[in-house]
């Protein structure tokens, strides 16, 4: 058994080493354990600092293109290095390495695909009150939408077993960590949580720069991949208030109408109309929205039996550097995580082999 610790950096040359100091090389149930650091178009010294301190594996990602995008090509890559497990920690030093033992335990055991660390936020002291209080309405929200019991939602500190790192699949090039439970409940993979440890903040969120954006960015995210997985009954619900209340203006008009006084309503005939017609689209909408959620499935299901394929293929990660490697030619990092040739093009690196 083989277990990827993977870690996405944006800019992490100082963090870095007090990070992988913490990680365990060994533990019960792994024949080897490997780092893999995704490095988001970092500007600092991030992947010298992270190859002095023994990461094996490096993910180049020519510009910065985000968490969610750096999560998924990491995950792409372990599952091309022969990951059995994957743990996904962040840069910062917020995580203890070691329960990195208890996040694995579940999957060892067999009984879950995906373990998420729970922070029990409403104990960490870097959070102010407010933040609190978002975390654990956000985090509702997302139980709900997924059907799932996570209590930690947006933690990063994760272990995905192999089946659940084939299946996952994230769109959002913001989040990972609420697209991924929803995607979850909705799929073959089986959640579970561990209670878990944090160290104290080394500093501000990277990711959110200020309470105002965390809160919109989360709200429109939970919003959109619920609707996304969910499209009929968000949009039904829309067209049911919009229905009811051109019911309710119509009704109004007839009472109106009976008592012989329609005349003087007629605006709300016309405003009763204009809602009923709005209701009547955004119905259609939820229809439109679920034939593209059951294509959305088909296409997933494509794409994890590629994936499935690619790796009986061999086919190398992409932006991938090995450790003394020499960086991957410019051929063959263009292209985001389309699959490569399984052998890299040879003049230019037997030319850069030789230097
Ligand atoms: N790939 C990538 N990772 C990032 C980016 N910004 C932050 N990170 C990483 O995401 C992790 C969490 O970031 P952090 O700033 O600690 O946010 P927090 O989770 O709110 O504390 C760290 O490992 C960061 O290096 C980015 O733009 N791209
Ligand atoms: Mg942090």
């Amino acid at each position: 058994m083989k277990l990827i610790i993977q870690i996405p950096c944006k800019d992490e040359a100082e963090q870095l080493p007090a990070t992988l100091a913490d990680l365990p090389r060994e533990l019960p149930g792994f024949d080897s354990i490997e780092w893999l650091v995704i490095d988001d178009g970092s500007t600092d010294r991030t992947i010298e600092v992270a190859r002095a301190h023994g990461v094996e594996h490096i993910v180049r990602l020519t510009n910065n293109k985000g968490l969610a995008s750096a999560f998924q090509a990491g995950m792409d890559a372990a599952l091309k290095l022969g990951a059995d497990v994957v743990v996904n920690t962040d840069a910062d030093n917020q995580y203890q390495g070691a329960d990195i033992a208890k996040l694995v335990a579940p999957i060892i055991a067999g009984t879950a695909d995906m373990v998420i660390g729970d922070r029990d936020v409403l104990s960490i002291e870097h959070f102010s009150p407010l933040k609190k209080r978002l975390q654990r309405l956000g985090s509702r929200v997302v139980r709900a939408a997924s059907s799932t019991d996570v209590p930690d939602t947006t933690s990063g500190f994760r272990a995905y077993n192999r089946e659940a790192a084939l299946q996952i699949l994230i769109v959002s090039r913001f989040t990972y960590t609420l697209e991924s439970i929803i995607q979850s409940g909705k799929q073959l993979i089986a959640l579970d949580h561990v209670p878990i440890r944090t160290n104290p903040a080394t500093r501000e969120s990277r990711l959110f720069p200020s309470m105002w954006s965390y809160v919109r960015r989360n709200a429109v995210s939970i919003f959109r991949i619920y609707t996304q997985y969910e499209p009929l009954r968000v949009f039904l619900t829309v067209a049911g208030v919009l229905l009811l209340a051109a019911f309710g203006v119509w009704v109004r008009f007839a009472v109106a109408y009976v008592q012989g006084n329609g005349s003087g309503h007629v605006q709300s005939l016309i405003l009763g109309a204009v809602l009923f017609n709005a209701g009547v689209v955004v119905g259609a909408l939820g229809v439109i929205g679920d034939l593209l959620s059951a294509q959305r499935t088909m296409i997933q299901r494509t794409h994890e039996r590629v994936r499935r394929i690619e790796l009986q293929l061999g086919v190398k990660p992409s932006h991938y550097e090995a450790l003394g490697e020499p960086p991957a030619p410019a051929a063959s990092v263009a292209s985001g995580s389309a699959p490569e040739h399984t052998e890299p093009p040879t003049g230019a690196t037997s030319e850069a082999a030789d230097s």
